[in-house]
């Protein structure tokens, strides 16, 4: 007998199952929940002439119980791929990161208040006269969810120069403070201990080995520039702060707070949006220095290095060490490549290529103007990683605050929407803290209908979710969030930061 039958069978008195209740039983008195449960009592004989017999509702709630308990484990244990893999799977801002050394600093919208004083910073923006399109999409973004009302300035630098339509082209986007400078070539190209033949050579080596942008000098020269130049500036020596920006990125979310303000309130230092893993082909050596650096100075880790460093189960004894420190410090980049040894192993420990993705950053200059630094990259620059390597000022940038500072001395932007190229972290919006936008008919555009619509975009903001903390963010959907993806840095950092938070 098949279970339906048997269930048919078995209701009360043989009686078929409950209908909805017809006209005339309207009036009759209605039932108690239990006596309407009454059925789930009745006995189900396990075969039809067994003597055993067990009651209905058992044999329903049963397997859901046992269902739901299973998915129950899975996902809490500890080492169950489902709970590794939430974070990843799941939208963005599902999860909530321990507060322990770090917070977002505004959850939803504010009324900007822009009665304070401004921050002693400035965006900076290293470009081209060709990268024009891609600096006006920039600074309409940063204007529209940002500087619109707290008006930062802009400084542009440049190793060649800026010719007019760039510089009236710029100054027409925004209403702040603008200064175009000059990068010379002593912050730009060989430095003079380096023989360019060598380094040219290394360099057509690496494009021939297809590292990305590693046949290309100039993009050398800005990682170098980015890495230990731009903070000596004459442009930005008067500056305190800076915000960096890039041709072609995009913005989301409207900031209503200013986040230079904050980071000095909460005592912070480097701030990032994007944490990912680098290119392993373009930094084989990177980490050998960097650890050298950290060893030679007797530097103890504040808890940052370990975002860095692979997890490794046990630490392996003592790498011997090849006399490193003097072969660096004496050797000439331009007369020989960097020694071939163990690329990434250091006393034990290995790179994981994570590196906080430097195109946003908004950080202290101290840190960089510091002495550390300062001998940090040093140490770097001459072993001449910069050249006959593709290192980015992403994971020297990186590297030194893994040195030289702690998790608390980090800000996780994760209120931040942003994207470059094809690497977008956009965060839900923050439930019942969003506040009607003010328009932003931004003058450029001079077709009204245009300017009219651009703005309409914006007003059309994504659906609050729980745990949500942006400020009317609009992300693009074409690209899923950083944070849920492979080469993503985000478990890196929440491991250094605390964790993640219980629920
Ligand atoms: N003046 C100048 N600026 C440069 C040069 N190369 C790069 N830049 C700037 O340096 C920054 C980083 O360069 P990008 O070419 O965007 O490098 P990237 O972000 O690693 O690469 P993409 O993924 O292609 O954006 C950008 O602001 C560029 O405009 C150069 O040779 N001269
Ligand atoms: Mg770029």
């Amino acid at each position: 007998m098949d279970l339906l039958r048997q269930l048919g069978g078995l209701l009360p008195g043989g009686r078929p199952p409950q209908l909805p209740l017809g006209q005339g039983e309207k009036d009759k008195p209605r039932r108690t929940l239990a006596q309407r449960l009454q059925y789930l009592r009745r006995p189900l004989r396990l075969r039809g002439n067994s003597s055993i017999s067990v009651p209905l509702g058992v044999v329903i709630l049963f397997p859901c119980i046992v269902v739901i308990l299973i998915l129950v484990l899975f996902v809490r244990h500890p080492s169950s791929p489902g709970r590794i893999l939430m974070p990843a799977g799941a939208p963005p801002g599902i999860r909530k990161i321990s507060e322990k050394y770090d917070k977002v600093f505004v959850t939803g919208c504010l009324e900007p208040d822009t009665s304070k004083p401004r921050a002693n910073g400035a965006f900076v923006v290293l470009a081209r006269n060709k990268e024009l399109d891609g600096v006006i999409q920039s600074i309409k973004s940063i204007e529209r969810h940002f500087n619109r009302w707290y008006h930062y300035p802009y400084v542009f630098l440049n190793d060649g120069d800026f010719d007019d339509t760039f510089k009236d082209t710029v100054k027409n986007y925004t209403s702040a403070p603008v200064e175009f400078g000059k990068v010379g070539p002593d912050m730009w190209g060989f430095p003079d201990w380096v023989d360019p033949k060598v380094a040219k050579e290394g360099i057509a080596k690496q494009g021939d080995a297809a590292v990305m942008y590693g046949g290309m000098e100039s993009y050398h020269s800005m990682c170098r520039f980015y890495s230990g130049f731009f903070y000596k500036h004459e442009l930005l020596q008067k500056y305190e702060w800076y915000w960096r920006l890039e041709p072609e990125i995009k913005y989301f979310c409207d900031i209503t707070y200013d986040p230079f303000l904050k980071m000095i309130e909460n005592n912070k230092t480097y701030g990032f949006t994007i944490a990912v893993k680098e290119l392993r082909e373009t930094v084989p050596n990177i980490f050998r220095y960097a650890s050298a650096y950290k060893r030679l100075n007797n530097i103890t880790s504040q808890g940052l290095w370990e975002m860095f460093v692979e997890p490794q189960p046990e630490k392996k004894p003592e790498a011997p060490e090849p006399g490193l420190p003097e072969e660096i410090l004496r050797s000439d980049p331009g007369a020989n490549k960097l020694p071939d040894i163990d690329p990434e192993a250091m006393e034990g420990e290995k790179y994981n290529m994570c590196h906080f993705w430097s195109n946003f950053e908004i950080a202290r200059l101290d840190f960089f103007r510091s002495k550390a630094y300062e001998d940090f990259f040093q140490m770097m620059d001459h072993s001449g990683g910069f050249w006959m390597e593709r290192w980015g000022d992403a994971p020297i940038h990186s590297l030194a605050a893994g040195a030289l500072l702690g998790p608390r001395d980090i800000h996780y932007f994760r209120d931040f929407g942003y994207r470059h190229t094809t690497i977008q972290h956009c965060p839900a919006n923050a439930p019942a803290r969003q506040l009607p936008r003010e328009p932003y008919l931004e003058k450029t555009t001079l077709d009204e209908k245009k300017r009219i619509e651009e703005d309409k975009y914006w007003d059309e903001y994504d659906t609050p979710k729980e745990n949500g903390v942006g400020c009317r963010c609009r992300c693009d959907t074409d690209i899923v969030d950083v944070e849920g993806k492979e080469g993503s840095c985000l478990a890196e950092w929440v491991d250094v930061a605390g964790g993640w938070a219980s629920p």
